[in-house]
């Protein structure tokens, strides 16, 4: 009853912002995303007959009540289905910031999805583990697979049609993705509460699902033929149209800040300088660059010539969810 599980952290090129339905995590659209080495989440499972209640540990310290329940609630669900009612020791570790628009949530709930279903011998295929994932945070069900993947949106109300699958492996494409940090504090809108206010009152959210269900669409063919400057100008398009469906919210979701504009001004300047560098942002401010690995020195430089950039992680394609013990 006893598992260790890693998952790295994935970023989305097209991205996913809306729901379907709330309670399965069900996207609108499906998403195209890269996961990404090195930045990675290793959850630790015991479960016990001796505990009377789920302890959640996350990095060395006790995690928050809000985050404890989020997990109790997942682990509910693969205790449903593994016939268990044993309470879990989880002990959860991130290796970059938690909470801050790196999706900490998607290499969490992916690992903890690995490691629950391993400790409790609960046998599942890899879209199934995918689909398990997506209940905890949408975005785990593409940390489950390598390289680039897409999650599809799925039609059936029961979302079983809605995993993530790998369409590229990490060897087979010479990419990286460098990631700003401007602030790397706590994000002031969760997704979820974003997602649902900006599909409630935000007059371009309709024409936003219907742009992603095109970009990914793109994107996939793409991916195909190995078509760079493509793949970067959905990326960027994808970005800028999830941002102005947030900000045309009301009020305003405004995840963007200073520097975050910056980055797009000098991510263009780069382009104009002969380096193939594209734009992205999630749920935060931190700036994210495409670019190929060659060029990810380059790109490095760049961006820690502005001013509200302290540091920067170098991602690359990585890896699906692994059991380590
Ligand atoms: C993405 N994001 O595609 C998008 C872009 C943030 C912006 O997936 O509500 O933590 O748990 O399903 O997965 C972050 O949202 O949200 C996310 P829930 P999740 O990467």
């Amino acid at each position: 009853m006893h598992a260790i599980a890693k998952a790295h952290s994935n970023v989305a090129l097209v991205k996913y912002f809306g729901k379907r339905d709330l309670a399965l995590n069900l996207p609108a659209a499906g998403s195209l995303s890269l996961t990404l080495s090195p930045l990675e989440t290793t959850t630790q499972i015991d479960f016990s007959p001796e505990l009377e209640e789920d302890i959640v540990q996350l990095n060395d310290k006790p995690a928050a009540k809000g985050f404890t329940l989020r997990i109790s609630k997942f682990l509910d669900l693969i205790r449903t289905q593994s016939k268990t009612e044993f309470f879990a020791s989880v002990k959860t570790q991130n290796n970059f910031p938690t909470s801050a628009g790196l999706a900490s949530s998607a290499s969490g709930f992916a690992a903890l999805a690995l490691a629950s279903c391993h400790a409790l011998k609960l046998e599942t295929t890899t879209e199934q583990l995918s689909v398990l994932a997506r209940r905890g945070s949408g975005s785990a069900a593409r940390s489950i697979c390598s390289g680039i993947s897409v999650w599809q949106a799925g039609e059936k109300p029961d979302g079983t049609d809605s995993f993530a699958s790998t369409i590229l492996n990490p060897n087979d494409w010479d990419i990286a993705l460098v990631i700003g940090i401007s602030n790397p504090g706590p994000k002031k809108w969760g997704s979820t509460v974003a997602m649902e206010h900006t599909k409630k009152t935000s007059p371009y959210y309709d024409s936003w699902i219907k742009a992603t269900q095109m970009d990914l669409k793109e994107a996939i063919a793409a991916v195909e033929i190995k078509d760079f400057e493509k793949l970067g100008d959905i990326t960027e398009r994808s970005a800028h149209a999830m941002h102005a469906a947030t900000l045309a919210a009301r009020p305003a979701i405004p995840y963007w800040n200073g520097t975050t504009m910056d980055a797009i001004h000098l991510v263009a300047e780069l382009r104009q300088n002969g380096v193939q560098a594209y734009f992205t942002c999630d749920a935060g401010p931190q700036p994210k660059v495409l670019c190929k690995t060659a060029d990810t020195p380059k790109v490095v430089t760049a961006l820690m010539s502005l001013n509200g950039i302290s540091k920067t992680i170098t991602g690359s394609l990585g890896h699906g969810a692994r059991l380590i013990l």
